[in-house]
C-alpha cells in the first residue's frame, strides 16, 4: 500500500480529516512526555500525526519512539516534517533514517530538484512503502516571496506541482489560505495525489473551505495542543471539516 492510501484510510477509519501537527513547546525535557500524552487522547479522531522540530531537535529519532509507538498501535501515519532539501547522499541519509524508525513520510523541498536531489530518496521510499509529500504553497505571508516567484511567466508553484505529478509523490502540501491555489494544483496533479494544508486555525485558515476547493487533509497544530480542551477543540474541527 503507498503512503497516500494509507492516510486514506485512516481518515476513514478515524472519520477525521486532521492531521495533526504535535508541535509542543515549552521545556524540551518534558515535550516528549507532553507530546505522548496528548497523543493518546487524541488517537482516536485524527488522521495522521506531523512532528516537526519541536520533538525531532530535543531527543532526535530515539526520542520520537514513543510516539512512533502510539501513531503503529493506531495505525496512523507519522509525517516528519523537516522539509528536505540537500544533496542526494545528505537526502537518503536522512529519509533512511526516519524510515528506520517507524516514520511514514517526509515533507521535501522541490526546489532540491531531482537529478542528485530528491530521486533517490523518491524512489527509497516508494520501495519500502513510504511516502514523500512535497512544499508546493506555503501557508505563511512571506511564501509569496519564493513559491509566486514568476519564473517564464508563470508562478514557480505551478512548477512545483508538476513536479508533485511527474516525480509520482504522494502529494502536496499547499496553504488552506490560498484557496484559488488549491484549485489550480488539484488541476495539475489529478485525484489520484493528495493535497495537505497547514494554516488552518491559528494562522487564519479555514479548513471547511480548503476541502470544498480540493484539500483532502487540514494540518492542525497549536489551536488543538494548546486549546484549554484539546478533545473537544479537535471534535470540533471534525465537525466543522466532515471527514471523507
Ligand atoms: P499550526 O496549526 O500550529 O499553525 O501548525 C502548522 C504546522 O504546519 C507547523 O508544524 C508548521 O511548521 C507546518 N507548516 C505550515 O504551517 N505551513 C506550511 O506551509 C508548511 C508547514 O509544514
Amino acid at each position: 500500500m503507498r503512503f497516500r492510501d494509507s492516510l486514506i484510510a485512516s481518515s476513514q477509519s478515524h472519520a477525521s480529516r486532521i492531521v495533526l501537527a504535535l508541535d509542543v513547546t515549552g521545556p524540551t525535557d518534558t515535550r516528549l512526555a507532553r507530546a505522548a500524552a496528548l497523543l493518546s487522547k487524541l488517537s482516536g479522531g485524527v488522521a495522521g500525526v506531523k512532528v516537526n522540530f519541536h520533538l525531532l531537535l530535543p531527543r532526535g529519532l530515539e526520542g520520537i519512539a514513543e510516539v512512533a509507538r502510539i501513531c503503529s498501535d493506531n495505525a496512523l501515519p507519522l509525517i516528519a516534517d523537516i522539509k528536505l532539501n540537500d544533496i542526494e547522499s545528505t537526502n537518503l541519509d536522512a529519509v533512511e533514517q526516519l524510515f528506520s524508525k517507524g516514520v511514514d513520510a517526509v515533507i521535501a523541498n522541490p526546489f532540491a530538484g531531482f537529478d542528485d536531489g530528491l530521486a533517490k530518496p523518491i524512489h527509497r521510499a516508494r520501495e519500502l512503502g513510504k511516502g514523500v509529500l512535497l512544499l508546493v504553497y506555503m501557508s505563511h505571508a512571506g511564501a509569496k516571496e519564493g513559491y509566486s516567484l514568476k519564473v517564464e511567466r508563470e508562478p514557480l508553484y505551478l512548477e512545483f506541482a508538476r513536479r508533485v505529478r511527474d516525480w509520482d509523490v504522494d502529494g502536496a502540501i499547499v496553504s488552506s489560505k490560498s484557496l484559488e491555489t488549491i484549485s489550480q494544483v488539484r488541476k495539475i496533479i489529478g485525484r489520484e495525489r493528495l493535497i495537505i494544508s497547514p494554516g488552518v486555525g491559528t494562522q487564519g485558515g479555514d479548513g471547511a473551505k480548503a476541502v470544498k476547493a480540493g484539500t483532502d487533509f487540514a494540518i492542525v497544530g497549536r489551536s488543538i495542543i494548546d486549546a484549554a480542551e484539546p478533545l473537544k477543540t479537535l471534535q470540533d474541527f471534525n465537525r466543522s471539516i466532515p471527514p471523507p
